[in-house]
């Protein structure tokens, strides 16, 4: 067998994390401009590293000569969730996808079907056509749904199992258990108060966007030389920034615009 290219043949899967880490925050970003609650918290990528490829291949009795076509998290994306009932709507986003953006090979749901270890997250594997200089390869990929609970959890038992080398002992691996049922009561209890979480969030998102509008408006004031107008209206937002309801700073924003309006400043 040919020695592998380690460097050229792991390109490939970069591309496609790279690419798969934009269009998932593209998901996201689309969300909060349009000031709705984001199912997706966080989005995170990696290539398997070699030493990783080579234990996992040793560990399935996977030929050298196999590995590319039989392990399929070389490529990974892990999607980060607030709420359990997150997780499914992002898979729901990742399913309208299927057959145009991607094709979904398996979804393996271990959240209604917990592993042994406690382990709890949802996988969907992809198949992702990456376009090279060369052409067109289609590259596996494991997409890893979670909340932040779980994913708390599975980091600290992933280090674990990692210093145990298959072998911790049965005391530690009770622990995790427990751990992990604990970590999904929280996961279950934040489930009902999800509603109001996500209008308070909401209200904030929708705050910080007023204040980006306002300090825009106010800055766009200056580049048309009107200082006396921008310093007026910077000293009454300072003035009432703190105590300042969403209602009054929508107000205040208006009167802006209606000035950029007059003074026919270009907003975009
Ligand atoms: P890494 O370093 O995260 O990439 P398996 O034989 O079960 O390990 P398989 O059959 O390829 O792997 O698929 P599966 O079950 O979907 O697991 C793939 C990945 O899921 C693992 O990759 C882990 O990231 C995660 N995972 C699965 N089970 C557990 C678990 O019990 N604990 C933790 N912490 N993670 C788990 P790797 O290659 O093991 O590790």
């Amino acid at each position: 067998m040919d020695i592998i290219n380690w460097k050229e043949a792991l390109l490939p899967y970069k591309q496609a994390t790279d690419e798969l880490y934009i269009k998932l925050n593209w998901i996201k970003k689309e969300f909060i401009e349009l000031e709705t609650h984001s199912p997706i918290e966080l989005v995170q990528t990696r290539v398997k590293s070699i030493s990783s490829i080579l234990d996992k291949a040793n560990k399935k009795e996977i030929a050298l000569s196999n590995i590319f076509d039989e392990i399929e998290d070389i490529a990974g994306v892990r999607i980060t969730c607030k709420f359990v009932e997150d997780i499914y709507k992002v898979v729901q986003l990742i399913r309208d996808r299927d057959g145009k953006d991607f094709i979904i090979k398996e979804e393996e749901d271990y959240i209604n079907n917990t592993k042994s270890s406690g382990y709890r997250s949802y996988h969907i594997t992809i198949l992702y056509n990456v376009i090279m200089a060369e052409g067109t390869k289609v590259i596996p990929c494991e997409i890893q749904i979670r909340t932040m609970a779980m994913n708390f959890w599975a980091t600290i038992e992933h280090s674990l199992r990692y210093k145990y080398n298959g072998n911790m002992p049965e005391h530690i691996k009770q622990k995790l258990e427990a751990c992990a049922e604990a970590s999904f009561k929280l996961d279950t209890e934040m489930g009902t108060i999800r509603d109001e979480i996500i209008q308070t969030q909401k209200i904030i998102q929708t705050k910080e966007n007023l204040v980006y509008k306002i300090l825009k408006n106010i800055q766009n004031l200056y580049y048309i030389g009107k200082i006396e107008k921008m310093n007026e209206f910077n000293k009454e937002f300072i003035d009432m920034y703190q105590d300042a309801d969403i209602e009054t700073l929508y107000n205040f924003n208006n009167k802006l615009e209606i000035m950029a309006n007059l003074y026919k400043i270009n907003q975009k």
